[in-house]
Order: C-alpha cells, then sequence, then structure tokens
C-alpha cells in the first residue's frame, strides 16, 4: 500500500466525520454564512479538533473567504485546507533523526508504547540503521515477552533486566552496552504511567537523567505515546507529561479506529509539539511517519465540496 493510501484508510473515520460534514452543509452555498461557518467550527470540534484551535481555524477561514473576491463554494474548502496545514507546518519537524539517537517511548497503560516500539525498531532498521530495544518496563511481567516478539520480528537485538532490577538501572546497562557495540538507534520501552502519579513521574526522570549519564551527548529524543481514542483528553496528558520531562514529539496511535484523528491538530494548535509517527494497526507497517499535507489531503480531500 502506498503511503497516502496509508494516510487515507488511517483517516476515514474522521474524515467522513468531518468532510461527510461539509459536503452536506456547503452544498449549494455561495457565501460563508454565520450558520455555515458555526457549522464548520461544530464539524472541526466533533473530529476532536478542539474549541480552541476550531475557533481559530474558523475565524481564519471567515477572514480568507472574506479577502477572497473569488470565494464560491470551493474555496472555502481551499481556505480550510490552508488554515488546518499552516497549523500543523508551524510544529512539524523532518523524521530525520541523528546518529546515534536515543528514543524514550512514554504514555500511560495501553497507548500503544510496546506496539510502537516494535514497529519503530523495524522501521529504523529498514532504513538501515542498527537497532537496540532497550525492555523497561519491568511492572508487567508480560511486558518483556511482548517486547521480546517484537524484537524477532524486526529482527533487532533486545536488552532486558535481571529479574528485580530498576528501570532506571536497565537502561544504565542498555544504553551502555548499545554504544559500546556501536547501535545508532536505541529504542526504550517504559511502563505505563499516570501523569497524575508523582512517584511514577519521579521514575520518568530518573530514567531520562540515567540515559543522559550512560550517554553522556547523545541525541535524546522523548517521545509521548497516545491513544487517538483518548479525545481531548490526550491534550491534558501531553500537556502535564510535556511540564515534567520535556517532550520533543508525540505518536497518535489507534488513528484508524477512530473518528477523533482530528486531536493531531489540536495538539500542533495548542501545545506546539510535532507529532512524528501515526499507528494505523497492529501490525509491523501500520505506522506512518507523519506528513502534514498528506494528512490533509486524506483529511479534507480537494474533492469534498464538489462531490454529492
Ligand atoms: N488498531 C490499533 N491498535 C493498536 C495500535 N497500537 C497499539 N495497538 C493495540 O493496543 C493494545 C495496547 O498496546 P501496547 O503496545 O501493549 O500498549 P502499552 O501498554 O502502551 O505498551 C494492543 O492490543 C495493541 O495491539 C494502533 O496503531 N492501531
Ligand atoms: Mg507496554
Amino acid at each position: 500500500m502506498g503511503l497516502f493510501d496509508k494516510f487515507k484508510n488511517g483517516l476515514l473515520k474522521t474524515a467522513q466525520e468531518l468532510t461527510g460534514n461539509l459536503q452536506f452543509f456547503l452544498q449549494g452555498t455561495t457565501q460563508l454564512s454565520k450558520q455555515t461557518l458555526k457549522e464548520l467550527e461544530e464539524g472541526l470540534v466533533r473530529a476532536d479538533v478542539g474549541s480552541m484551535t476550531a475557533r481559530a481555524i474558523a475565524k481564519e477561514v471567515e477572514t480568507a473567504v472574506k479577502n477572497d473576491t473569488t470565494s464560491e463554494r470551493v474555496s472555502v474548502v481551499q481556505h480550510l485546507r490552508k488554515a488546518v496545514l499552516e497549523k500543523l507546518l508551524k510544529v512539524h519537524v523532518s523524521d530525520d533523526l541523528p546518529k546515534p539517537v536515543i528514543i524514550l517511548l512514554i504514555g500511560v497503560n495501553g497507548a500503544g508504547k510496546t506496539t510502537t516500539a516494535g514497529k519503530l525498531a523495524a522501521h529504523f532498521s529498514s532504513e538501515g540503521r542498527t537497532v537496540l530495544l532497550a525492555a523497561a518496563d519491568t511492572f508487567r511481567a508480560a511486558a518483556e515477552e511482548q517486547l521480546m516478539e517484537w524484537a524477532q520480528r524486526a529482527k533487532v537485538q533486545l536488552i532486558r533486566g535481571a529479574h528485580g532490577a530498576a528501570p532506571s538501572s536497565i537502561v544504565f546497562d542498555a544504553l551502555k552496552s548499545g554504544i559500546s557495540q556501536g547501535a545508532d538507534c536505541m529504542v526504550v520501552d517504559t511502563a505505563g504511567r499516570l501523569h497524575n502519579r508523582s512517584n511514577l513521574m519521579e521514575e520518568l526522570k530518573k530514567i531520562v537523567r540515567v540515559a543522559e549519564k550512560a550517554a553522556p551527548g547523545v541525541h535524546q529524543e522523548k517521545w509521548l505515546v497516545l491513544d487517538a481514542n483518548t479525545g481531548q483528553n490526550a491534550l491534558n496528558q501531553a500537556k502535564e507529561f510535556h511540564k515534567e520531562v520535556g517532550l520533543t514529539g508525540l505518536i497518535l496511535t489507534k488513528i484508524d479506529g477512530t473518528a477523533k484523528g482530528g486531536i493531531v491538530v489540536a495538539l500542533a494548535g495548542e501545545l506546539g509539539l510535532p507529532v512524528r509517527y501515526l499507528g494505523v494497526g497492529e501490525q509491523v507497517e501500520d505506522l506512518i511517519a507523519f506528513d502534514p499535507q498528506m494528512f490533509v489531503e486524506a483529511l479534507i480531500p480537494n474533492t469534498a465540496a464538489y462531490s454529492s
């Protein structure tokens, strides 16, 4: 499947929510009435763009349409596409990472950290990197086994700790070993934690500090893995984690099963953090590097205002 088709399939439900709605109320309208504008904003909110960002986008569209002398139906959609794209481009970073790089995956239970660790390992390995997976989730007995399966699938090395070892000590040993072996991409899977549990947040900060000590000067990424179904709660989660450890990116998982994919726009608009990857399924290939243009094209196709 081509990259764009992956975007399109992954965002199908969100697009139906948003664009299906656009088609309905933009049909036959030649101007952007107050009512249409309100419906546009509501459509964005329903797709989980968030009330603040939805309002901002609606305002931008209103201004753009006013200033556009050729304001026909289709141009409303064009202006909408442009407004959404601008929000995403503002925070976008390319997926070129330095070598070596350490990637810490953090987030709450069930968000998709371990699955994403496995997918990322396969992805970077296919780019010719020497990848190492570190199993720092010592909380659940099955967690290591699950990561082990992913390591085998991705054909990369897995480093795990001795029974009962502290997560930070596993991270220390894994990164030391990775650096000495010349690994250039070290992906660390951590235990699920709630942002409002202070002992778990302290443990996370310790993991970050220890990673810096084990591999001084090595570029460190701290990616929060978020379940897209969480909707607006994802915003709060991200804010809290960001405050505690200074995130460098986000991964939105389970985009395939939700109509709440607009959360990507909310995260960009309200947090200023880039989405790095989208999880669009449970298989190893179901991970896509985030691309703002493709995202907008999949969410609000150019043809939205024409087809009936
Ligand atoms: N549909 C779908 N399921 C996913 C995705 N990512 C993870 N999952 C599923 O979500 C569940 C929890 O994933 P897991 O990686 O164990 O979460 P963790 O607790 O954060 O490590 C598993 O059943 C995964 O197969 C995704 O992008 N799409
Ligand atoms: Mg896990």
